[in-house]
């Protein structure tokens, strides 16, 4: 087909632009554990939110296993939040507390990011 109606043109068009919504990671700091709103994320931009529902302090780093960034989410207060938006790659991420001792206590967990 060589003519194509305007509706037609309309949706190629739309279809050249990917969706920029990033991916949304929400993650739960309590003593002494981290818990993911879910285990795998799209590459990409991911909106990383950090909810402290604990009593202590906590804070939480994310690094690509095998990677040499680290991300950081500042020390966030009991009841308090911390949002960061990053750019990952496919890969394994491994998310952390670095107060304290809190990651030997448990406060580590591992996110799968999907091509
Ligand atoms: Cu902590």
């Amino acid at each position: 087909m060589i003519r194509l109606g305007a509706a037609t043109l309309a949706a190629v068009g739309l279809a050249a632009i990917p969706a920029q919504v990033p991916a949304r990671l929400g993650v739960t700091a309590k003593e002494f554990h981290l818990l993911l709103s879910r285990q795998v994320v799209k590459a990409g931009r991911v909106v990383i939110e950090l909810d402290n529902f604990g009593q202590d302090v906590h804070d939480l780093r994310l690094r690509r296993i095998g990677g040499t960034r680290t991300y950081v989410l500042p020390a966030t207060s009991a009841g308090s939040r911390a949002i960061l938006e990053a750019r990952l790659r496919a890969g394994r991420y491994r998310l952390w507390c670095s107060i304290a001792d809190h990651r030997a206590r448990g406060m580590v967990a591992t996110l799968r990011v999907r091509k």
